[in-house]
C-alpha cells in the first residue's frame, strides 16, 4: 500500500484567507498568510507516512518550509522549550520538545503538487525523525504556540488518533 489515507476534511476546515499564527514566548508573534511563504527557502523531505492503524504510505516527497525559519523570524528567548501545534480541525494540537518541532517540515506540497485539502492542505506539519508518530503530523495546521512547560491538556493528538484504534 502506498497510498495515505482518505479521511473526512471535518466541517471547521476553512481552508479560504487562511494563516498561520507563530504566537506564545516569542519575540515577535508572526501572522503568516500563503503569500508570506514565498519568502522562506524551501526544503524536501522523503519518507514512508506509517499510521499505528497498520497502513504505511510509502515514499512520500514533502516540500515546505523547516519550521526553525519560522522561529528564526519570531525569534526565541532562552526559555522557550514546547511548540503545540493546533490544527483548524477543533481540539486537535500536538505537543512537541521544541529542538524537534523546529526540525519538522512544515509542507505545502506532496509529490510535487499543492497538499490537496483531503490530507491537510494548505499546511500539514511533518516531523523528519525516525520517531516520529502518525498523529505528529498534524493537517489543517493553524497555530504554532511556543510555551515555556509542557501543555498537557491541550495536548490532544495522541489521543484523538489512539481512540480511533480499538
Ligand atoms: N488535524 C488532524 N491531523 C491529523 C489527524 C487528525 O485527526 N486531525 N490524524 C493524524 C493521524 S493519526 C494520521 S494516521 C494522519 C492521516 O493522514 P491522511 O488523512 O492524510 O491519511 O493524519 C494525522 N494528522
Ligand atoms: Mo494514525
Amino acid at each position: 500500500m502506498t497510498d495515505l489515507r482518505r479521511h473526512r476534511i471535518p466541517d471547521n476546515v476553512k481552508t479560504g484567507g487562511w494563516t498561520l499564527a507563530v504566537t506564545g514566548t516569542v519575540d515577535t508573534p508572526l501572522e503568516l498568510s500563503r503569500r508570506s511563504f514565498d519568502s522562506y527557502p524551501t526544503e524536501t523531505f522523503e519518507g514512508d507516512f506509517v499510521c499505528d492503524e497498520g497502513w504505511v504510505a510509502e515514499d512520500l516527497t514533502w516540500r515546505g518550509v523547516r519550521v526553525k525559519r519560522l522561529f528564526d523570524h519570531a525569534g526565541l528567548p532562552e526559555t522557550s522549550r514546547y511548540g503545540l501545534v493546533r490544527s483548524m480541525d477543533g481540539e486537535y494540537a500536538c505537543s512537541f520538545p521544541l529542538n524537534r518541532l523546529a526540525e519538522s517540515v512544515l509542507a505545502f506540497e506532496l509529490g510535487g503538487e499543492p497538499l490537496d485539502t483531503e490530507h491537510g492542505g494548505p499546511a500539514r506539519l511533518v516531523p523528519t525523525t525516525d520517531d516520529r508518530d502518525c498523529w505528529e503530523s498534524v493537517k489543517w495546521v493553524s497555530e504554532i504556540e511556543v510555551l515555556e512547560h509542557v501543555p498537557t491538556e491541550a495536548d490532544t493528538a495522541k489521543e484523538i488518533a489512539l481512540s480511533r484504534i480499538e
